[in-house]
């Protein structure tokens, strides 16, 4: 669902009241979950490059990335257009074949997954984000609440965002 910047900027003031009255996990994913499409593929994008060095690529964990490993295959071999178009389906919850794909995958996987897109963006197989690109007032206010987290706060706010992209395919 896309909400107008209005809607977000009164759920923004809700998060923050959530985050100095203790709930920030819950009042951060869910401000996050208020942005737009493409301002939450660019908090994670940011969120990424600012986590990047803490996450050792080791514990996202091999036997992971082999479930979503043919996921991110097909994603290799699309046009730069056609890789923004899956990531933004997630995003938004469109009924794709690749959505429901993804949708089986535990919250871990769908991390990992997310985590090897950032790595194939910096290695040049994935579309980057354009150079010059302003995140919108909304999306850094965003991710300003997420640095305020602690880091494992941070992982549980990532793991339920990801978690809820794409479409479960065994959900009536
Ligand atoms: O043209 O298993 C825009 C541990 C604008 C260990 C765009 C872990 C328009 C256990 C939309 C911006 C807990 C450490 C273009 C795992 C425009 C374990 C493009 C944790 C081109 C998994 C935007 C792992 C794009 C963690 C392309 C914490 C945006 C993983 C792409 C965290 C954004 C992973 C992407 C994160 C963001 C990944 C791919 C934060 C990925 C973020």
């Amino acid at each position: 669902m896309t909400f107008t910047s209005d809607s977000s900027s009164i759920r923004l003031s809700q998060a923050v009241n959530g985050i100095q009255t203790g709930d920030a996990v819950a009042a951060t994913t869910a401000v996050f979950q208020s942005l737009s499409v493409d301002d939450q593929l660019a908090v994670l994008w940011y969120a990424y490059t600012e986590m990047g060095r803490s996450i050792t690529p080791a514990a996202t964990g091999a036997a992971r990335l082999q479930l979503a490993e043919g996921l991110l295959n097909q994603i290799k071999q699309m046009s730069h257009a056609e890789q923004l178009e899956v990531m933004r389906d997630l995003a938004a919850k469109r009924n794709t074949q690749f959505t429901r794909s993804y949708g089986i995958f535990s919250a871990n996987t769908k991390l990992a997954f997310w985590y090897e897109l950032s790595e194939l963006m910096v290695k040049g197989f994935v579309i980057p984000v354009p150079t010059g690109y302003k995140i919108s007032r909304d999306g850094s206010q965003v991710l300003e609440a997420l640095k305020q987290l602690d880091f494992g706060q941070q992982i549980t706010v990532l793991r339920r965002v990801v978690s809820d992209m794409g479409v479960d395919p065994l959900a009536d």
